[in-house]
């Protein structure tokens, strides 16, 4: 059971006792009445649905990241700040003429997100920027009074949503506003030249605009408000106060700050790779921005965009992924494509996502993921073994059964232990052609040995998250690849000459195992492995500032059993040198 709200533990009870009723598919799938928006209690659609549909959609989306002729890469939404076209406030303002979506669909847009198998919609009701997307009295730099279109699509667009049972809600830039005075990184002074604060911003703009989000489009599943800074507590109670009134089923996102929010947001576009507790979600993009970019043509693949929500699902958590519809309204096809196709997938397979908890091993396997329903494991296979079986590492309740899963359909999949390890046999072609699902029924409630196995068939990686470090430091380090598009590892660094990063790792053919590092570094670098009381190995590789992966050399382990295997930095700068990864492999 996730560790969320208290009201996501009884509603699941009372779910498992009618799932035994109505039959899982029609419980957990499209013909589910308790996860419709209109039946959910609050955080239901959070803690249950795991899946949601982020929308970033602005005067923004207009330029999609081109000013003047002159393409700028990164976050379309970020295009006025500095730090990319740097467009002077009156400028940006003047968008707003030619602002003319005639090709917005809220019907559509409801639609995709029901098709992807989503729950609710998040939409940009005020970015940064500070124009509104929806018709506010409080500030006439909205859509509906400040451009051609003059028409407000949260109506329409919450109208779709109640219409095809999902939630519906708004993202709130609450603290930067970059056209209205006072706002954070906004004018200093007014229309008069007279200095504005803070204070000026939130009681003339922000706080009136978070009663009308609030009040004026019927039920709202989450207000999210973003990027805190160094807003002070007294305005953040305010606005959470405001939406406790008008919504009180609502939940506050996380990064409204001071740990007034009800669960907490991850990093941007970080999907985490141990299991976290409590109430938590990762916010996700199709491509690389979240609003539209025109160049930007990197879309997460339909597999990727699975992999990545069995992930969250898999570490307790909900998955909000994005899209950047044009600034026409139209929504990119390949972005909507992968959704469709991942979402004919999920209507196959819903109980691999809704209402499913964390998985046991708190870890992705090497073949794919688990998430779990009472004592059924659904074990998600992204990589289909060769060799016609698959290996499950320390499970330790014992099995009532296990089936090859064919949407609704079956097949009894035969099994055996050894070593601690469960052996499954499979069909040598997998029966889907995106990740194939195995249900494992246990005797009782699942209980694992959550060890690393190294898997004898395909290549294990174990990330640095899981070392145990001694004499370097193991941190997360967080990085823009372009501005705006954060990417984040955990990686061993600042090594001592003596300093080792320890991996347990459980092994279930002895052999032979070519072993790899993954590290970023500056030129030339020798790392030691040794097998901690057996073989030591030790070899130069090349090193980048881009995090690669070297082969360093074969290694033993001798019979079955558990190992220690230790990482040591013995050549090179020992203050660049940065380890992601070690991975093995069968040599064979
Ligand atoms: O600055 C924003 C960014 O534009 C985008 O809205 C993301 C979405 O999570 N939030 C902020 C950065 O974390």
């Amino acid at each position: 059971m996730k560790n969320k709200l208290t009201i996501g533990i009884l509603s699941a009870l009372i779910l498992q006792g009618m799932a035994a009723e109505q039959g899982m598919n029609e419980m957990w799938g499209e013909s589910t009445v308790k996860l419709r928006a209109e039946n959910a209690a609050r955080g239901q659609l959070f803690d249950e649905g795991n899946y949601a549909m982020f929308i970033h959609w602005g005067l923004y989306s207009q330029l999609g990241n081109k000013v003047d002729g002159k393409t700028y890469y990164g976050i379309g939404e970020w295009i006025m700040n500095p730090r990319m076209a740097g467009i002077p406030v009156e400028e940006y303002k003047n968008l707003a003429k030619t602002f003319n979506p005639k090709k917005f669909d809220a019907k559509a847009i409801a639609k995709l997100a029901k098709d992807a198998g989503m729950k609710y919609i998040i939409i940009t009701s005020k970015h940064h920027e500070g124009f509104a997307m929806y018709h506010s009295k409080a500030c006439d730099f909205n859509v509906v009074d400040a451009t051609p279109w003059a028409k407000d699509p949260m109506h329409e667009l919450a109208e779709a949503c109640r219409a095809e049972g999902l939630g519906f809600g708004f993202y709130y830039s609450h603290n930067q506003d970059w056209t209205f005075p006072g706002g954070n990184r906004g004018p200093t002074t007014d229309e008069k030249g007279n200095p504005a604060t803070f204070d000026d911003y939130f009681v003339k703009k922000c706080l009136p605009q978070v009663e009308e989000i609030t009040s004026n489009y019927g039920p709202i599943e989450i207000v999210w408000f973003d990027t805190p800074g160094n807003m002070p507590k007294k305005y953040v109670q305010q606005l959470v106060d405001v939406v406790r009134k008008n919504q009180p089923n609502a939940l506050v996102s996380g990064r409204a700050g001071h740990g007034l929010g009800d669960y907490q947001s991850l990093g941007d576009m970080e999907v985490p790779h141990k299991n976290v507790d409590g109430m938590w979600e990762s916010v996700d993009t199709t491509n690389d921005s979240w609003a539209y970019a025109w160049y930007d043509e990197y879309w997460k693949t339909p597999k990727e965009i699975l992999r990545r929500l069995i992930a969250c699902v898999g570490r307790g958590g909900t998955y909000m992924l994005n899209i950047g519809p044009r600034g026409d309204g139209s929504v990119p096809e390949r972005a909507a494509r992968s959704l469709e196709e991942s979402g004919a997938w999920i209507r196959r397979y819903p109980q691999v996502v809704y209402a499913a908890d964390a998985s046991p091993w708190e870890h992705a396997l090497p073949w794919g993921d688990v998430t779990v329903k009472g004592n059924r494991l659904y074990l998600s296979v992204f990589e289909w073994p060769a060799g016609g079986k698959l290996y499950l590492p320390g499970l330790k309740t014992k099995i009532a059964s296990a089936k090859l899963l064919l949407g609704e359909k079956s097949s009894a999949v035969p099994y055996e232990s050894a070593h601690g390890w469960t052996i499954l046999g499979l069909p040598p072609v997998a029966p889907e052609k995106l990740v194939s699902v195995i249900e494992i029924e246990l005797a009782g409630e699942p209980e694992v040995v959550p060890t690393f196995g190294v898997d004898p068939d395909i290549g294990t990686e174990i990330l640095a998250d899981f070392a145990s470090v001694a004499g370097a430091e193991l941190s997360q380090k967080r990085w823009m690849e372009k501005f705006g598009e954060w990417k984040s590892v955990h990686h061993v660094h600042d090594w001592t000459a003596d300093a080792k990063a320890t991996f347990e790792v459980s092994v279930l053919e002895p052999g032979d195992y070519i072993v790899s590092l993954t590290y970023a570094g500056e030129g030339r670098l020798v790392w030691g492995v040794d097998v901690v009381g057996g073989e030591h190995i030790q070899n130069q590789q090349n090193s980048s500032h881009n995090y690669q992966e070297f082969p360093i050399g074969w290694i033993n382990f001798p019979e079955p059993g558990t190992y220690a295997v230790a990482v040591s930095f013995l050549e090179g700068d020992p203050a660049l040198a940065s380890l992601k990864s070690i991975h093995f492999a069968p040599a064979r």
